[in-house]
């Protein structure tokens, strides 16, 4: 918007407040998310007038209430007037279960599985009636954020036949909280949960998460760190985790916990909490006990053991697998499930640490109670910007395995980079693992149907706080966003229509917006990858809080937490080899996927060096030398964050005052902090090649030694 125009705007707005003809406008902070149900003002907004005028629910329950609330909220802002329960008449929102009679007389029977749903547009008596019916009342919660949800993208609901059910059993948060309420790798506050004020104090804001999750179909969440306190399974705490789980129960979101290895000697009193000591398996059945007692639809416990010093199983010589089941014996009388992390590696063991994870978990086959399931990170080593799905997904045919995702960013610039991570999450999620022949895709194996497992799932480590805007940035809500979104379905989720749906109910569904702003969203996350981590480089951020590049780093004491470790960048060339001439990592993938990775020439460039130590006169598919491609590769990952720039100030006049100046903000910072890591990075693998750089190159600002030098002590989520 022009100078005149804004200030034609801003005279016209005051002179409607003094005359009262319009409401203060509200400030945009971010707090709506999604959820914001903005009238159209047009031709469609009278469309969704006729066809929605009223609101009939069948049955009662706390569901419903929350069901009749969202769609009072929703439906009367956008039609922009009053739309409240009434008898049914024409243009009757009509919800409740699908075999309720009132609902099967209009659809006809209809069996849903659980969380299902169905919408559908029918006249009865010459009426215009929108059903919406559940498998469960969950499922009619999620069938009207369905129709909110068309609505706000400006879909036609006139002709309804919808039919919804999610393809994973478990889509949950975890939230990396503290009991302090620091938030490890958390960039956006401190942790929601006020552990001190509840539970009595239970403001809003716990029914707005709840609105939020069950809008994008998230039932649970754990939320406590993995790296537990064990004070959290302690009866004060444990009041304060059933006065969340009450508020959550109507949105369909059961409560977990992360379980501390060694709570039975830390708030037991034991002497051991080796798993197979009948004392410590009592005390784990009465913990459980005691928490279904406060909370009866307790979804059961997350567990990160001998893992980056946690205590677990293999410190009384047990395996993961007699851990894990202690625990499940104990939660399986109420219905609970053990969600036990592979993120496994040891400092002592010489081992590739991406090999480590596979080989402590595939000999354990089969030796899961079925109430446990195995949660996998998307990669090998560690969230990086990008990695080769981990080769433990379909190497387990007979144990249930669950994804993790890192929605919050430790590795993607944190808080302040605009990085969509729907990409990332569809990458991994259609990567072929052939472990089924061809088709046999990481999706087929979380969603159960590759080895037709029924307990399936899938975590995301969340990257809300208390930030007004929950997530740090308006646009990293978006990844918040498509991680419930892919969840519910993660073999067809396309991250282009999630954008743009999220772009059109966030901002405007206004096409001159959402078309530029979903180009500029689907091509961040590979100029994140450009600008940190190209060509397959990976683990080269800066020690402990991980804000920005190191990739000189070869002083820590475990060898696997040098960025050194990982590039092994000399006079002659860059790349880690896990070929059979060096890890041969690429032994844990099928035979038709390792004989790819085997071979620079049918590696995908992307994964080049994550496989491959290459010479730096390497020749690439383009036909420069890898040390021409990997220094030109830096400077287009800058490019691409200028262009996203230039593309958001084009869309000012589509944005409020208010949100406009935070994004163009933080651009202009992850515009710096790109050429920060280009240059950082530059700087340090020349003085490692010795070459000179290539035509067109911009030199580092600085010599090497400046960013060496650089020191954040008080940098976020550490
Ligand atoms: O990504 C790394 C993080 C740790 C985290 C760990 C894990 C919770 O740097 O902060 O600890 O992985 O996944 O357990």
């Amino acid at each position: 918007m022009g100078r005149l125009s804004q200030a034609m705007v801003g005279l016209v707005a005051a002179l409607a407040l003094v005359l009262g003809l319009a409401p203060a406008a509200q400030a945009e902070d971010g707090y709506d998310l999604w959820l914001r149900y903005q009238p159209e003002g047009g031709a469609v907004e009278t469309a969704y007038r006729r066809a929605v005028s009223s609101l009939h629910p069948v049955g009662d329950s706390a569901t419903i209430r929350a069901a009749t609330a969202e769609l009072e909220r929703g439906l009367s802002s956008l039609t922009a007037r009053a739309v409240t329960t009434r008898p049914i008449a024409d243009g009757a929102v009509v919800y409740g279960l699908a075999s309720a009679p009132e609902i099967a007389a209009l659809i006809g029977q209809t069996t849903i599985a659980p969380e299902g749903y169905v919408l559908r547009s029918v006249r009865d008596n010459g009426r215009r009636v929108t059903v919406i019916a559940g498998g469960s009342d969950t499922g009619v919660l999620y069938g009207a954020f369905d129709l909110l949800r068309r609505m706000q993208t400006r879909q036609s609901i006139d002709d309804l036949n919808i039919a919804e059910t999610p393809a994973v059993h478990l889509r949950l948060l975890n939230h990396w909280d503290n009991l302090d309420r620091s938030v490890e790798r958390g960039y956006a506050g401190q942790s929601i949960w006020d552990w001190h004020t509840l539970p009595g104090f239970t403001p809003g804001l716990y029914t707005d998460y709840a609105r939020a999750n069950a809008s994008i179909g998230i039932n649970g969440t754990v939320l406590n760190n993995v790296n537990a306190n064990a004070l959290s399974l302690t009866e004060p705490y444990l009041l304060k985790a059933a006065a969340l789980a009450d508020i959550f129960r109507p949105y369909g979101i059961k409560v977990y916990l992360s379980a501390r290895f060694s709570a039975p000697i830390e708030i037991g009193g034991l002497a051991t909490a080796d798993p197979l000591d009948p004392a410590v398996q009592a005390w784990w059945k009465a913990k459980a006990d005691e928490i279904y007692r406060l909370i009866p639809d307790f979804g059961g416990f997350l567990v990160k053991a001998n893992s980056e010093g946690q205590p677990g199983p293999q410190d009384y010589h047990r395996t993961h697998a007699e851990g894990a089941n202690m625990l499940a014996d104990a939660v399986a009388p109420h219905g609970g499930v053990v969600m036990w992390r592979a993120f496994v590696y040891a400092h002592d063991n010489p081992e590739d640490r991406a090999k480590q994870a596979f080989d402590d978990f595939v000999p354990l086959d089969g030796q899961f109670r079925d109430n446990v399931i195995v949660q996998v990170k998307n990669g090998a080593i560690d969230f990086q910007p990008r990695e080769p799905f981990h080769p433990l997904f379909g190497a387990m045919p007979k144990t249930p395995l669950m994804m993790e995702f890192q929605i919050t960013k430790e590795y993607l610039g944190q808080a302040t980079h605009l990085a969509y991570l729907g990409p990332l999450f569809e990458e991994v999620l259609r990567a072929d693992t052939h472990q089924r022949g061809p088709g046999s895709t990481v999706a087929k194996v979380i969603d159960g149907r590759l080895f037709n497992h029924r307990l399936t799932g899938i975590a995301g480590v969340a990257n809300i706080g208390t930030d007004r805007n929950w997530s740090g940035s308006d646009f990293n809500q978006a990844n918040w966003y498509v991680f419930g979104r892919m969840a519910w379905d993660p073999e067809h989720a396309d991250a282009a229509a999630i954008a743009r749906e999220w772009a059109a109910m966030t901002f405007t569904p206004d096409p001159r917006f959402v078309e530029p702003a979903v180009g500029m969203m689907m091509r961040s996350r590979e100029a994140v990858v450009d600008y940190m981590t190209p060509l397959g480089l990976h683990h080269l951020m800066a020690t402990g809080h991980h804000y920005g590049p190191g990739p000189w780093v070869s002083d820590l004491a475990r060898p696997e937490w040098n960025p050194a470790y990982y590039h092994q960048a000399d006079v002659a060339g860059i790349g880690f080899d896990r070929t059979a001439s060096g890890s041969d990592a690429v032994s844990q993938y099928a035979p038709e996927i390792a004989r790819l990775f085997a071979d620079p020439a049918t590696t995908p460039e992307a994964d080049l060096l994550w496989f491959h130590h290459l010479p730096w006169t390497y020749r690439m598919r383009s036909g420069r030398t890898l040390w021409d491609e990997l220094v030109l590769t830096y400077g287009h990952g800058v490019d691409e964050v200028t262009a996203m720039q230039a593309t958001w100030a084009s869309l000012e006049d589509f944005v409020d005052r208010e949100r406009f100046a935070d994004t163009t903000q933080l651009l202009a910072i992850q515009h710096d902090e790109a050429v920060w890591w280009r240059d950082a990075s530059v700087a340090y693998f020349q003085s490692r090649s010795g070459l000179p750089l290539p035509a067109g190159a911009a030199a580092p600002a600085h010599p090497l030694s400046w960013y060496e030098a650089l020191q954040f002590p008080y940098a976020p989520g550490h």
